[in-house]
């Protein structure tokens, strides 16, 4: 079996040990980290998640599974980011309240940071009013939320309907993303922007500056 394919299926096993040494051993390889992580890392979290929707597998798997994820994920945190390159602007990011899923979300964060931007992480399960509270104590120009859960998603409306209440609308950009998130969804709350995975949550960042206010 090819390394990458090892580390996706010792994923699916929850075998972080095993995870962390054939992440190693893929870094020692020279294997770019943007493909252990989607060809490795992602493409297992993928088959775990199918899995879990046709109850081949259950809660306490996937939590194993989790575990090896952010395992590899953080040694493959410093390779993602890169050294020395001057702060472009602030994003404040989180996880929307009830929700606990974080991995997404850890990724994206990782992927704004490498591209030069200072992120303010605020785990999961976060409260609308600290998304707007922390925004504005940081200045910051960007609020990221990243929902999972369908359940969850309309936290993602509150924010921005407190980001009007607080004049903050306009001024500081909002961007949504998470599985059931959409283009559409984003549209109908108001949100700036909705991303669909990590690179294109750059992309999107980026284009909001230079900001005018
Ligand atoms: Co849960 N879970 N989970 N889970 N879980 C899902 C999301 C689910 C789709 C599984 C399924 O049924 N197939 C389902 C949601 C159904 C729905 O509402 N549509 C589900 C459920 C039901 C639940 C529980 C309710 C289960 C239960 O208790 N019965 C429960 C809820 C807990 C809670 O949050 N209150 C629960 C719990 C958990 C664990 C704790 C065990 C664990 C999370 C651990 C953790 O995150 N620390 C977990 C996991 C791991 C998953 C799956 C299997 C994988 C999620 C993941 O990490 N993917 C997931 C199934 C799936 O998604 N296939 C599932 C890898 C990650 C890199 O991708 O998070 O999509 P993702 O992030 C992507 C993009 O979405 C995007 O970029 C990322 C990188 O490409 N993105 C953004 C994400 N956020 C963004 C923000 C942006 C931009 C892009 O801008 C700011």
């Amino acid at each position: 079996m090819e390394l990458l394919e090892q580390i996706s299926f010792n994923l699916q096993n929850g075998l972080d040990d095993v995870v962390a040494a054939l992440t190693k051993d893929a870094i020692e390889k020279r294997i770019p980290p943007g493909e252990i992580l989607s060809d490795g890392l992602i493409a297992g979290m993928s088959i775990v998640g199918e899995k879990f929707k046709n109850h081949d597998i259950f809660l306490p798997d996937v939590l194993l599974a989790a575990r090896a994820m952010n395992g590899a994920m953080e040694m493959l945190k410093p390779l993602l980011i890169k050294e020395g390159i001057p702060i472009r602007g602030k994003v404040v990011i989180g996880s929307v309240k009830d929700d606990l899923h974080d991995i997404g979300k850890n990724l994206v964060a990782i992927l704004i940071k490498g591209a030069g931007f200072e992120v303010i992480d605020l785990g999961n399960d976060v409260p609308a009013e600290k998304f707007i509270s922390a925004a504005k104590e940081e200045n910051a120009h960007v609020i990221g939320m990243s929902a999972l859960l369908t359940t969850t998603m309309p936290v993602m409306k509150k924010v921005v309907d407190l980001a009007k209440d607080e004049g903050l609308y306009g001024k500081i950009r909002i961007i949504v993303g998470g599985a059931p998130v959409s283009k559409e969804y984003a549209l109908e709350i108001g949100a700036d922007a909705y991303s669909y995975d990590g690179a294109n949550a750059v992309e999107t960042v980026e284009s909001f500056f230079p900001v005018n206010n």
